[in-house]
């Protein structure tokens, strides 16, 4: 099967009242969660799109499950804006296929239901949200390993450097149909935050600026129309597809990838350059929020680690690979390939760059924002805060083609920062 087609006859959205019965007839649920046992049900979505809800044995909170259900419409926009719930078929897919990747990583599914558009699966209670964690100046020495190890793992290995044609072929047509959910990153990502459109978020101050400076600034629009093309039409590997701080739960020791509902077949600069930029959006808070001038240097360090683990993996995959749709035995030297390798990754740093630059503005001037920000009361702070990142993002997408190195990246990020940004 390559599109989910989900049908409405088995589909009910399930509430707390609900709950409860729909899982007692899962045998694998009843055996996390205890046979008979009472449950309580609490809903804890934070999410932009889904509902999900922990569920825990009354009598023993440690016997406890995430359910996780898409309904048909954007749960940010109201029921007033249908969405398809095909959304979920992607996620439990590409859950799947993470947990044969990088076990550990993300968390054990106990149950999937298509039809339902639902997931159950391990409740990670000892880990939070790690932008929630960052908001609250929390450093985790190991989180910048982990994502860049998740990424080069999960890119490589279903990048053409690792798949045989027709393997991967067929991999990508499990993920070919996601289209609402592409056409979501398509708007609110790449064209809406740009123009005058009414989903978009309001502060007065930053809304002046950004007519001045945004939308009224063709080369800026040109580069993101650019980069728009590159998410389109790039299908270099399976994406997780909304890699942000949103997306990770993490402990002192370890870290969860979660939420890989937006999977399709794109631009591996894609998902490093989303993460890049939400290190960024954080950044910026910290010069208002409490973390200050150590927090933010330890910000930065997680972008050059995260870089730095992403590409050390990446290559060393690709060095040990053997043939595959790009492989092929005898058809470049071994220094041919190190040279093609080094030039690869020079031009995915500076899309990423890219990427990271598009991130930043629509989660500044689109309906979608963070919380770093978008939580501080005070609309002046806001918008001096808004306006250092949109600077910062035109900065980052200017400077990106004479970016050589990590380092490089740095220098220009601080030196975006040697500036008074409140
Ligand atoms: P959405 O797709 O609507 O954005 P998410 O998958 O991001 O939903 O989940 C929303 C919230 O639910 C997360 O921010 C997190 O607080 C909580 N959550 C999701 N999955 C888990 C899990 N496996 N364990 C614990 N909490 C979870
Ligand atoms: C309307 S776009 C909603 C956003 O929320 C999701 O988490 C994705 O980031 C998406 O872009
Ligand atoms: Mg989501």
């Amino acid at each position: 099967m390559s599109g989910a087609n989900n049908t409405t006859a088995d589909y009910r959205i399930l509430d707390r009242d609900s709950l409860p019965e729909y899982l007692a007839g899962i045998p694998a649920v009843v055996e996390v969660l205890g046979p008979g046992a009472d449950l309580n049900v609490r809903e804890i979505g934070d999410g932009n799109l889904n509902f999900v809800f922990h569920v825990s044995n009354a009598a023993d909170a440690s016997k406890a499950v995430i359910v996780k259900q898409a309904v048909p419409y954007l749960r940010l926009a109201g029921e007033d804006w249908p969405l398809g719930r095909d959304r979920m078929t992607y996620e439990i897919r590409a859950l799947s296929l993470y947990n044969q990747l990088v076990p550990g990583l993300v968390p054990k599914a106990y149950h999937t239901d298509e039809q339902m558009s639902t997931l159950i699966m391990e409740y990670l209670g000892d880990h939070i949200i790690l932008r929630l964690g960052m908001i609250d100046g929390i450093q985790y020495p190991k989180v910048a390993e982990h994502i860049g190890y998740f990424m080069a793992e999960t890119l490589f290995a279903t990048s053409a450097w690792s798949m045989g044609s027709t393997e991967r072929r067929q991999l990508m047509e499990q993920f070919t149909m996601n289209a609402e959910l592409c056409k979501l990153s398509e708007d609110f990502i790449f064209t809406f935050p740009y123009m005058e459109h009414g989903s978009n978020y309001s502060n007065p101050a930053t809304d002046v600026w950004a007519r001045e400076n945004i939308h009224t600034d063709s080369q800026y629009k040109l580069d993101v129309l650019a980069f728009k093309n590159l998410f389109v039409s790039k299908t270099e590997a399976l994406l997780h597809g909304d890699l942000h701080s949103g997306s990770m739960m993490v402990n002192q020791a370890d870290s969860y990838v979660i939420d890989m509902e937006f999977a399709f077949f794109g631009p591996i600069a894609f998902d490093v350059g989303k993460i890049i930029g939400n290190f960024l959006l954080c950044c910026t808070s910290h010069y208002y929020r409490s973390g200050g001038t150590e927090y933010r240097q330890w910000l930065l360090q997680q972008i050059e680690v995260i870089w730095n683990t992403f590409g050390s993996h990446f290559v060393e995959r690709w060095t040990q690979a053997g043939e595959s749709t790009l492989l092929t035995n005898g058809f470049l030297s071994n220094d041919e390939q190190a040279q093609y390798r080094q030039t690869y990754m020079h031009t995915l740093l500076q899309d990423a760059v890219g990427f990271a630059a598009c991130s930043m503005t629509r989660r500044t001037l689109g309906i979608a924002g963070v919380a770093d920000i978008r939580d501080i009361e005070d609309a002046d702070i806001r918008s001096k805060l808004e306006i250092a990142n949109l600077k910062l993002s035109k900065r980052l997408m200017t400077g990106r083609k004479s970016l050589n190195s990590i380092d490089d990246l740095l220098a220009l990020i601080k030196n975006f920062y040697s500036s008074p940004i409140l």
